[in-house]
């Protein structure tokens, strides 16, 4: 089993539902078992394109398959949650998106998989759902507190627990 650390945003349609959707595909499309949810936040949209604020959070789960075809999995959940990459702008609105932010301590740099994120330590949105969670958890060699202190959370809230959730 390896552990890994999923962020899901969206800010088309009913994004808390779908997440609470999603998380159950992640959980039984990839054999996973869900160790930790943060809550959910709102959060300004970040990037150029001018639209609606978004809803984030972050998941932690041990999962037995391999980084690719865990991303593989998360973008056919993507697709089952109404995402069609075909007809949609980069960092524009979108129904789902299921960013993979670290895989154990693997280290890949792939156009197509990139771990740890990227674009990890400039965001936010996944930091601070992340922080909730896991403060100490050390991702390419950032304390996931230390990194979001170099950040602004400004327009960040966290929501309210959904009933029954
Ligand atoms: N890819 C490479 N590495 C990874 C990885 N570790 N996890 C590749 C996920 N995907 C990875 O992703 C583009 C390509 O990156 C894929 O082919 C994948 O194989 P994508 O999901 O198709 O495109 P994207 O989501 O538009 O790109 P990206 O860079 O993930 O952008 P964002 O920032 O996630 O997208 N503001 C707020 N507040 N909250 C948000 O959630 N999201 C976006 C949009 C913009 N602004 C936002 C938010
Ligand atoms: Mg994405």
């Amino acid at each position: 089993m390896a552990h890994a650390v999923i962020a899901l945003g969206g800010n088309v349609g009913d994004v808390r539902a779908t997440f609470q959707k999603a998380i159950a595909n992640i959980c039984g499309m990839t054999q996973a078992a869900l160790l930790a949810r943060s809550s959910d936040y709102t959060t300004p949209p970040w990037g150029e394109v001018e639209q609606a604020p978004f809803i984030n959070a972050c998941i932690e789960i041990d999962t037995p398959l391999d980084p690719h075809a865990l991303l593989f999995t998360l973008h056919k959940i993507e697709a089952k949650f109404g995402r069609d990459r075909a007809k949609e702008q980069r960092w524009g609105p979108r129904t789902l998106d299921l960013d993979l932010i670290a895989y154990d301590d693997v280290s890949i740099e792939k156009p197509e998989l990139t771990l740890p994120h990227p674009r990890l330590f400039e965001r936010a949105f996944v930091l601070v759902p992340l922080a909730e969670m896991s403060p100490d958890r050390v991702i390419g060699g950032r304390s996931v507190a230390s990194a979001l202190a170099a950040l602004s959370t400004e327009g960040i809230e966290r929501l309210p627990d959904l009933a029954g959730c």
